[in-house]
């Protein structure tokens, strides 16, 4: 579609109920917003009427600052970071922007003017959950840093219509239930279907010659489905920066099956419409693993050419001509997921744009960076050869081609070294023959890198160290950062004031200023504020657990939580096997002096890992008994928090002391839960793995509890053979508390329930859990020791937040900018463009 120049258009004023600020304006625009677009007015309004009139309020005001901002991008055809990603956790947006506008507190007044609670509202978005855990939610935070960091940038995803699913527990099992986050619609995106495009899928190839004589390939395809861009504007902090999330809606075209519809197969050309419709219709909800699935592989071809040809369209409505593609656009591939990128774009630039394969390679190569997030061989994506070329004819070919291109390569750097081209090949020939993708987003891509120091280290040694070999000068280490804005600004306001009021408030947006809270760690007035507030936040969550689950919590106990997805690797259930060492104490001697104790877990597990379900059910299970001992007298309380979210989130990590971090060494890329935990004051016990060994090395040795296995240990242990029962017989503890489990005990006498966790611990136990076991006792028997010393936990609180200022995501982001992307910032000034030019 054409846009039509119209000046009558162009010289309107935005009017300023639109994006007035006050409180008094605010209030205009509220009713108005309830009226006119909700159709509602307050006798019959509800609740959610209430909040989409404040929401539909708020985006006025984004809107003015995101067609200001796409003006001036356009006009100066700025270089743009694609971020490329299957996942967007964003989570709710109405407190986020509040935050971003800097308009919280008059929205507050505003809506209380009017008799409503900005809280209450708040809590009424239902939050889209478009990610599975750590990596959507990191693409979240990269896109808040880069508004604010005013750097132009596109997210590009898939707008699935249920989102990962709502978590509930019943008879103490994890039970799904779909995510129905759009029924109430979503106020916060617009439809772009005037930029919609088209993908192709299954169907063979042809070879013909063009009219000069060339090769060239053409694609029939079985079918084509049609993408209808949905964007979000996404708000700097305090910036007028509004950049663009662009997620991908799954269609029929319209015109495809008119042959169905004409010859009277009316029913049949419904279900290619249902067919077409299923591509954007559900995230997957594994975490950290891969299945091959041929829905899958669709979704990711289809967001990944969708997003390719709109950075196309934009490459020419911006004059910049194909050739410079890589100068326009840098396109960062969140994991494997949008690796397909190398093949489709390679395609698009050679098929559809008759560029040479030489060129074409090159500019494919300046543009693709990579980010792995996984060291799990079983997350490592890789497609059978036959589902792949069903469905994606064409690109096998071309990663056939690239394949060649690349052995060729390797054998001109490493002659004679047949096994290495079989290791490195972007095709699995060892049995079935199968795809890999990482190998493909290496070869396809100018810069590799891992989420933390130790994980890049890991990747460069052991699972890409052919391609480091290769190509060492592609890899370097992004460590992760989280945004200080939704995690401490949002939802630790008391914090945030509190702080705020002794340094200001520079450090929201540079992180490293936190260190001025040094200064003020002698300060006993301080110190007691700190701690009143800490204190605070814990009888909110005390009053919501009572509210949630029935079960009442000691304020004063240590709050020891656990949050994070369900699995084997990040050892729930060695912290499990604490809590019982603990509940195992006072039962032998019921008067024993323990600190209390309040363990809080949440997180959802994938619905086909049977054992991270199991391990939920054994948490609820030690919950049941341990809650209701009289011999407990209160000491210790277990809580499952159900249905943990990003909302959820925010609520639980200002709320913690302690954060648990117990991954076996070696196994967990980065975590970013970590760092909103220890942000947030909460002190750490954890491995050295991931990002823990940067935290660690920032706050301070003697302000973190670290226990267990390094990676290395890990290694050399596996290698000399590893025997859990030696640990099981010689440690009387671990025994006691295994053999409480077998009894039944938590299982009504049910002895069969429990077996196959049992039994995996006993005679595998992959993750260590019994070699970590008599350490991380040991260190929580520690961290008891030193909670009974206020003075000296407060001091190590402070002290973690005032040295967390590395990982801010913005520190992320400006080197990703520097680093991998050469890109500057874009300043936007209001007003400039489509307000009355005279
Ligand atoms: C790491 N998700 C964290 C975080 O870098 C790290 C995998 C397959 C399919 C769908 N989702 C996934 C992940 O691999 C993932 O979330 N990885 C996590 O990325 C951000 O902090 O250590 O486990």
């Amino acid at each position: 579609m054409q846009t039509v120049p119209n000046h009558q258009v162009e010289n309107l004023q935005i009017e300023d109920d639109r994006t007035g600020l006050s409180v008094e304006c605010l209030k205009r625009a509220f009713l108005d917003n309830l009226f006119y677009v909700q159709g509602k007015f307050p006798k019959i309004a509800t609740k959610n009427d209430y909040y989409m009139a404040l929401a539909y309020t708020v985006r006025d005001r984004l809107l003015q600052r995101w067609i200001n901002t796409a003006v001036i991008y356009t006009e100066r055809a700025s270089r743009t970071v694609s971020y490329l990603s299957a996942e967007f956790l964003m989570g709710p947006h109405l407190g986020n922007n509040l935050v971003n506008l800097g308009i919280y507190d008059q929205v507050k007044q505003a809506v209380s003017e009017l008799g409503l609670d900005l809280e209450d509202l708040l809590e009424q978005e239902e939050e889209p959950g478009l990610g599975n855990g750590g990596l959507g939610r990191l693409a979240a935070c990269y896109l808040d840093s880069m508004a604010t960091l005013e750097i132009p940038s596109l997210g590009y995803g898939i707008r699935y219509e249920f989102g990962i699913f709502d978590q509930d527990i019943r008879d103490g099992w994890q039970v799904e239930i779909t995510d129905k986050w759009l029924h109430c619609g979503n106020p916060w995106e617009i439809a772009r279907p005037e930029w919609e495009v088209y993908v192709k899928l299954g169907g063979h190839t042809e070879a013909y010659t063009d009219e000069h004589g060339r090769y060239r390939v053409r694609w029939i395809p079985y079918q084509v489905v049609k993408g209808v861009p949905h964007d979000t504007p996404i708000l700097g902090y305090k910036t007028n920066t509004a950049n663009t999330l662009r997620l991908w809606t799954a269609e029929a075209p319209e015109s495809f099956d008119f042959g169905a519809f004409n010859s009277g197969d009316y029913l049949g050309a419904v279900q290619a419409k249902m067919v077409s419709e299923n591509l954007s219709k559900v995230l997957y909800p594994n975490d950290d693993s891969s299945q091959g699935k041929r829905l899958r592989l669709a979704q990711q071809i289809f967001f990944v050419s969708c997003s390719l040809q709109d950075m196309i369209r934009i490459v020419f409505r911006q004059n910049v001509p194909l050739e410079k593609f890589h100068e326009k656009f840098v396109v960062q591939l969140n994991d494997t997921h949008p690796a397909i990128a190398v093949a489709e774009l390679m395609r698009l630039l050679i098929d559809e744009h008759d560029m040479g394969w030489d060129q074409a390679w090159s500019i494919t190569q300046k543009s693709l960076a990579y980010t792995n997030h996984t060291l799990l061989p079983e997350a490592l994506e890789r497609w059978p050869i036959s589902l792949f070329r069903s469905l994606l004819p064409r690109h096998l070919e071309i990663i056939y081609e690239i394949n060649y291109h690349f052995l060729e390569e390797v054998k001109a750097k490493f002659p004679g070294d047949s096994d290495r081209l079989r290791r490195m090949s972007l095709i699995d020939e060892s049995g079935e023959k199968y795809v890999r993708m990482a190998h493909l987003a290496c070869v396809g891509s100018h810069s590799i890198n891992g989420v933390a120091a130790l994980h890049t280290k890991l990747l460069q040694q052991d699972v890409l160290r052919d391609f480091y070999q290769m190509y060492p000068e592609k890899f370097n280490n992004k460590t992760n950062g989280v945004t200080p804005r939704r995690f401490m600004v949002l939802s630790n306001p008391r914090l945030t004031n509190l702080i705020s009021s002794k340094i200001g408030d520079s450090w929201i947006k540079h992180l490293k200023d936190l260190k001025k809270l040094e200064a003020f760690v002698d300060d006993p007035e301080f110190c007691h504020q700190w701690r009143s507030i800490k204190s605070a936040i814990k009888h909110d969550l005390v009053a919501y657990i009572q509210k949630q689950n029935g079960i009442s919590v000691n304020p004063d106990s240590i709050f020891d939580i656990q949050a994070k997805r369900f699995h084997e690797y990040k050892r729930q259930h060695l912290n499990a096997l604490h809590i019982i060492t603990l509940y195992n104490r006072i039962k032998a001697n019921p008067d024993i002096d323990i600190t209390p104790r309040t363990f809080i877990f949440g997180g959802k597990a994938a619905p086909g890992y049977y054992m991270a379900k199991l391990i939920i059910k054994l948490l609820n299970s030690i919950a049941d008994v341990v809650n209701n001992d009289p011999d407990v007298r209160d000491r210790l309380k277990v809580v499952f928090l159900k249905d943990y979210s990003v909302k959820f989130a925010q609520r639980v990590y200002p709320a913690a002391d302690l954060s648990e971090q117990i991954s076996m060494a070696g196994k967990e890329a980065s975590g970013t839960g970590n760092m909103k935990f220890a942000l947030n004051g909460a002190l750490t016990i954890g491995t050295l793995d991931g990002a823990n060994v940067e935290i660690r090395d920032e706050v301070g040795a003697e302000n973190f509890f670290i226990f267990g296995l390094t990676a290395p240990e890990v290694y050399a242990l596996k290698a000399r053979g590893y025997r859990p029962l030696d640990y099981y017989h010689s440690n009387r503890e671990l025994k006691a508390v295994i053999d409480r489990i077998a009894s039944g005990h938590f299982s009504h006498g049910d002895t069969q329930l429990f077996k196959p966790l049992l039994d995996s611990l006993l005679h595998r136990d992959e993750y260590l859990l019994f070699a970590d076991y008599q350490a991380y006792i040991d260190c929580q028997d520690n961290v008891s020791q030193v909670y009974r010393d206020r003075d000296r936990w407060t001091r190590m609180s402070i002290l973690n937040v005032a040295r967390m200022g590395k990982f801010s995501s913005d520190r992320s982001i400006r080197d990703y900018c520097q680093d991998i992307w050469n890109i500057q910032s874009v300043p936007i000034e209001l007003g400039e463009c489509i307000q009355a030019k005279e």
